[in-house]
């Protein structure tokens, strides 16, 4: 598979390869102690893993390396990820969970090396709590663990190890003793670059060796075995397995002369950079090699059942092979048909010369792609304007019916589409009474988490100071009392792996809420949340989720890393992630209510400096929600509409009286969230009225004010109603300074929405608003 892979490569019919030789024989060992129940999150050069355990056919693999978008096709990832990048599906089309105990599992792979490290501490961590915790023990539990007797299996190249997540998982793993078996697969390099450049003393398994458990402290089991050594490989496996899967003990396999036949992947050759005598020594040590010598010392066949054997593989790989293309060209040359023959019908009625050379280009491709035939209908349209031609029309209607099969393709599943998306979820508002408390709005927080955690048994929440101390702002105050170590548990600090966590354990079932202290720390976990979380649901095409629910506390506060909001940060690089910005607690309180009820992830960013303003209990607390992407009017106005959100939106509120004794009257709206943001328009119906728009956050200039924006002027169509320039008012480009002037100056304050509304009000009636300064 390995060689004609490349072939279809370096002959054009596919964009870009990379495989497993080398690494067959650890990979069939380990296949063997693989169960059903089990996960993997491992790398790109899994294929004979993959197929040993049944998770892919030949067709499919092609049928990735093609990038064939039908997911009955490409079940990893419906041609949206590269080839070798495997997943198994855990969704249902009606979005119900499969029966993970009756399939070998593979959480969908990335291309960032050590990308797969996060999430595996969370899948390990999955059977720790099936285990151990007693509410987990109903049959409705059975479709995810049967006593959490589940490894997670990890994989990754030697290289790889030199990734920070690497050695934070490791750790991570360590300290909660997890039943994880780690592969490192040691070929040597990380593409042209050896190991002394990557790994001290060359050697990952005697640089981890303190972490090597002993008769009193726990850690890790450690083994080094040689790729090509098969029955030693098998040895290893069963004693790994056991030991992780009986004591949940977790455990390292150090695999170590591993080969790359043909080098890293077809965007190079390994000749350029290994040595002569490293490149005999790696055709000697394939381990495919010095397994047909074991099998022939060992008497179990003879030279010619192998030899026919491997012509049988080659047959039946050839076969699949070609029908994996057939099966991905056969709808495209339909396609091509179809606009062709319309081309030629209109060239024939219009005598088009530019007609006719469409029509020879368009033929002359025999392996066209949509790329290449929508184009061609296109121009054809255009190039017949002011024509009646009935071909005319049919390209159009062809044209239009495509666009919906192509977004499904290739635009579908960013969020969830199943009917369990949170945007499905009824919107239940808070009750209030005359004689609700009036409470700090941590304690809000509080009771709500209170109410949760005792109507949801997969429920869990961890991070820093979240156990013990009941999180920095007491907003979990007593829960770890009441629901145990397990369940609300203090986490090192690390917070990749406590995303990485969320991640894993929501991909088994639970409901993680995972806490990052404060949002500026959030940048230490944003990999896993970009190139994990965020494309999970749209790099499955629906097949996997993580409905992880991501708890920070941001904006202003004190200094440059308490006060972050770095907002377009997170937009430009967590699309896939609802991203919730309540402006106090009881919002915030009613996000998780509704989040819960959903199957997709999201951010929750507390307003930090709210934690302890009174707010109004609501009566039915646990049960109210807060909606996603629809906007509240705080304040009704005729004059102008500001819009904002999160800790910026009360210093709004509170200049009202100020803008009022002026004779201003702003509309002044909280967009709740970000993404997704207004699906129903209120910001532009609210610019009818007002024909003004001031956004006001504390992001940097152009960051999700400008996202804002873009929103309301071309998808709300709001450019049409304002009579004003509409005007963003933001923080300054730097990072805030400390203290409560350093705020002041850094921040959008009181005086400075005051004055940019004043301003846009001069600026249209400047007899009644004479200049202030
Ligand atoms: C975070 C990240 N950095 C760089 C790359 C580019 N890259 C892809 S594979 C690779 C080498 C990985 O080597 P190793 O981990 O030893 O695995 P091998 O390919 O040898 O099996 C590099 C640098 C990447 N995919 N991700």
């Amino acid at each position: 598979m390995s060689l004609i892979g490349r072939k279809e490569v370096l002959s054009g019919k596919a964009k870009f390869g990379i495989f497993g030789d080398g690494k067959e024989i650890p990979q069939i060992a380990l296949s063997k102690v693989f169960r059903e129940g089990d996960f993997r999150s491992g790398y790109y050069r899994d294929q004979t893993f993959m197929m040993a355990i049944g998770g892919v056919t030949v067709d499919q693999f092609f049928a990735q390396l093609y990038a064939h978008p039908d997911p009955e096709a490409d079940p990893n990832s419906a041609g949206r990820q590269m080839n070798s990048h495997y997943a198994t599906k855990l969704i249902e089309e009606d979005g119900t969970w499969i029966d993970q105990t009756k399939s070998k599992n593979t959480a969908s792979g990335i291309s960032p090396t050590a990308g797969q490290m996060a999430r595996l501490v969370g899948l390990a961590q999955a059977s720790k709590m099936y285990r151990n915790l007693p509410s987990l023990k109903g049959p409705e539990w059975n479709k995810f663990s049967k006593n959490g007797n589940e490894i997670a299996f990890g994989t990754i190249g030697d290289a790889s190890t030199s990734e920070g997540v690497f050695w934070e998982s490791i750790n991570a793993v360590g300290v909660l003793q997890l039943p994880m078996v780690m592969s490192v697969w040691d070929d040597g390099y990380g593409i042209s670059v050896p190991k002394k450049f990557q790994t001290t003393k060359e050697s990952i398994s005697k640089v981890l060796s303190g972490f090597q458990r002993t008769e009193d402290e726990p850690g890790f089991e450690i083994f080094t075995v040689k790729a090509w050594d098969y029955q030693q490989l098998i040895e290893t496996y069963e004693t790994a397995a056991e030991i992780a899967r009986d004591e949940h003990v977790p455990v390292l396999v150090h695999v170590e002369e591993v080969t790359q036949p043909q080098g890293h992947s077809t965007s190079g050759s390994h000749e350029r950079y290994k040595s002569k005598e490293r490149l005999e020594w790696e055709v000697e040590y394939c381990c495919l090699n010095q397994l047909r010598k074991w099998i022939l010392a060992k008497k179990i066949a003879t030279e010619t059942q192998l030899d026919a054997i491997e012509s049988e593989a080659l047959k039946e790989v050839t076969e699949a092979k070609n029908r994996a293309w057939t099966a991905y060209m056969e709808p495209m040359k339909q396609e091509k048909a179809y606009v062709l023959a319309k081309v030629t019908e209109l060239k024939t009625e219009l005598k088009d010369e530019r007609l006719e050379k469409l029509e020879r280009k368009l033929k002359a491709s025999p392996n066209a792609l949509r790329k290449d035939i929508l184009p061609v209908a296109k121009r054809a349209v255009r190039f017949s304007v002011g024509s009646d031609a009935q071909a005319r029309v049919d390209l159009i209607n062809w044209l239009k019916e495509n666009k919906p099969l192509n977004e499904d393709r290739y635009n579908s599943h960013l969020y969830s589409e199943t009917p369990f998306s949170p945007l499905n979820v009824e919107h239940i508002p808070p009750v209030f009474t005359e004689s609700s408390d009036k409470v700090d709005g941590r304690i809000v927080l509080r009771n709500n988490f209170d109410k949760l955690f005792s109507q949801y048994p997969q429920l869990l929440t961890f991070g820093e100071d979240v156990g013990a101390l009941g999180d920095v702002n007491k907003g979990l105050e007593g829960l770890q009392e009441k629901y145990g170590k397990l369940r609300v548990a203090d986490t090192g600090i690390r917070e990749a792996t406590i995303l990485g966590q969320g991640i894993g354990m929501a991909l088994r079932g639970l409901r993680p809420i995972a806490e990052i202290q404060y949002l500026d720390y959030l940048l230490y976990s944003f990999f896993v949340l970009s190139d994990d979380l965020a494309t999970l649901r749209y790099r499955t095409k629906g097949g996997q989720a993580a409905p992880v629910i991501l708890r920070t506390r941001g904006h202003r506060l004190e200094g440059i890393w308490h006060s972050g909001s770095p907002m377009g940060v997170i937009l430009g690089g967590a699309r896939g992630v609802h991203l919730c910005v309540p402006r106090n607690l009881t919002e915030a309180a009613g996000f998780y209510n509704l989040l819960l009820k959903g199957d997709d992830p999201a951010i929750v960013i507390e307003p930090l400096n709210g934690y302890r303003l009174k707010e109004k209990q609501p009566e039915n607390i646990g049960e109210f929600t807060t909606p996603l992407g629809i906007p509240e009017i705080v304040k009704e106005g005729t004059d102008l509409t500001v819009v904002s959100y999160g800790s910026t939106f009360n210093i709004i509120e509170s200049i009202i009286p100020q803008l009022e004794e002026v004779g201003i009257n702003i509309e002044l709206i909280d967009v709740r969230t970000l993404l997704p943001f207004d699906i129903n328009h209120i910001v532009s119906g609210s610019i009818k009225k007002t024909n003004r728009l001031l956004i006001v956050d504390e992001d940097v200039p152009g960051g999700a004010s400008a996202f804002i924006l873009q929103n309301v002027l071309q998808e709300q169509k709001g450019y049409y109603h304002l009579d004003s320039e509409p005007r963003c008012l933001t923080a300054k480009a730097h990072r805030p300074a400390y203290a409560s002037d350093g705020d002041y100056f850094s921040k959008p304050n009181a005086e400075d929405i005051f004055d940019e509304i004043y301003s846009m009000m001069r600026e249209c009636e400047p007899e009644k608003f004479p200049e202030l300064y």
